[in-house]
């Protein structure tokens, strides 16, 4: 069965999505994400310019060769474009492949492990009060886990606080937002809050906590010292996630559960986490980590070490990464959480999809393939709208990790 037809669409639906279509010599169509938030249009060139003309006329059923013909083939390895591209072609392939022996992809993939996947919402406010309220209404809404950020005084645009009552996109504008940041203030605040949302909600909940790669390792094992008496879930990247030797020095000071991952591509980049169980949670993605097929090869060699899945689910990852992450969730051993940002309504128009929420859980559909499409008609309403994630500075000027 050969590829007949490749198309890369570009679409805002009120952001910004890169999404392939292939479809084979017998109709059968396939789509993947190859969103890259802020450097779509590098993924989309990656794609048109590079892996199309190669794609027309291979077999669709052939998925690992695939996808060693795309990362060997290229022989410059890893990092996020090269591997947002070929996570597309491979959630298309699977797509097109379990459509065709008319199962759900988890069916495909093994089973379902699970009956629902666990999923983690968003928390936020511009003081520690607001914070509290805002759990206060996700618990209420059936969530049995939540982030919780809040603004931190002596900071301009803390990460993860949006505006009330608006979904919190951080990517905007022509130029990159300028942000500010300040380590000691931040130290002194964050552990404030953990002590609030516990002291009003107690702990028959999960909180997490984004740190968002802004803390020194020995920063990081102080700040774990201080909220682990609060039990979190987990505190996300506490340091800048490439350096895997830092999370030695974290480990070593605090039994805070620590994730991260979510900017990471590939095993090798992951390898030294997982093998010296430096982590508890790895957070790569379907659509930033090769795809089906690696990310399920990142969660196996995870299970040999007892580290679990926490798949980064922000919305700049499209409704299909999302439909491929709860099919992958639901049918490995070492499943964590999966982190759940519900897209915006326009969005979820452009991508019809079946996957659903229930009570704090998404459930995985039952139509054949990965169960998540694109209306070409309603894409073309929404053009590309060049989009950047933004900047954080020190007092002094200096440019920190945002
Ligand atoms: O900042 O996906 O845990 N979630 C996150 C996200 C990231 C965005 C960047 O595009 O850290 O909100
Ligand atoms: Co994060």
């Amino acid at each position: 069965m050969r590829i007949a037809e490749d198309r890369v669409i570009v679409t805002s639906p009120r952001r910004n999505f890169v999404t392939l279509k292939l479809t084979t010599e017998d109709g059968t169509v396939g789509w993947g994400d190859a969103t890259l938030n802020g450097r779509e249009l590098a993924v989309a060139s990656y794609l048109t310019d590079h892996l199309c003309p190669l794609l027309v006329g291979r077999d669709a059923t052939r998925i690992e060769d695939t996808w060693q013909y795309f990362y060997r083939g290229a022989y410059w390895r890893r990092g996020p474009v090269t591997m947002s591209a070929i996570a597309a072609v491979d959630m298309a392939l699977w797509d097109i492949k379990a459509k065709k022996a008319q199962m759900p992809l988890h069916e495909l993939l093994g089973g379902k492990a699970r009956d629902r996947v666990r999923v983690y919402a968003h928390a936020t406010g511009a003081t520690i009060a607001d914070t509290v309220a805002d759990v206060k209404r996700l618990l209420d809404a059936g969530f049995t886990a939540v982030r919780a950020q809040t603004d931190i005084p002596g900071t301009e645009g803390a990460y993860g606080v949006s505006a009330p009552g608006q979904l919190y996109d951080p990517a905007k504008g022509t130029r990159p937002q300028e942000t500010t940041w300040h380590t000691p203030s931040y130290l002194r605040h964050a552990p404030l809050m953990f002590e609030a949302v516990r002291d009003e909600l107690g702990y028959d909940w999960d909180v997490l906590h984004d740190v968002h790669h802004r803390l020194s390792p020995l920063e990081a094992a102080q700040l774990g010292r201080s909220v682990e008496r609060f039990s979190p879930f987990w505190l996300e990247d506490p340091t800048p996630a490439e350096d895997q030797s830092a999370f030695r020095t974290i480990r070593a000071h605090t039994t805070a559960p620590i994730a991260t991952g979510e900017v990471l591509n590939s095993i090798w980049d992951v390898n030294t986490l997982i093998t010296e169980r430096l982590v508890d949670y790895v957070r790569t993605t379907v659509v930033h980590a090769g795809g089906i097929s690696h990310l399920r090869r990142i969660f196996d060699l995870a299970h040999l070490y007892g580290v679990r899945s926490g798949s980064h689910g922000a919305t700049d990852l499209s409704p299909i990464s999302l439909g491929c992450a709860v099919h992958l969730d639901a049918t490995i051993p070492n499943f964590g959480i999966q982190e759940y940002m519900a897209h915006a309504p326009e969005t979820d128009d452009v991508f019809p999809h079946d996957y659903r929420f229930e009570a704090g859980h998404l459930l995985p559909g039952d139509t054949p393939g990965h169960g998540v499409s694109l209306d070409e008609e309603k894409a073309a309403r929404y053009p590309y709208t060049p989009a950047y994630l933004p900047v954080a500075r020190l007092r002094d000027g200096t440019l920190h990790d945002w």
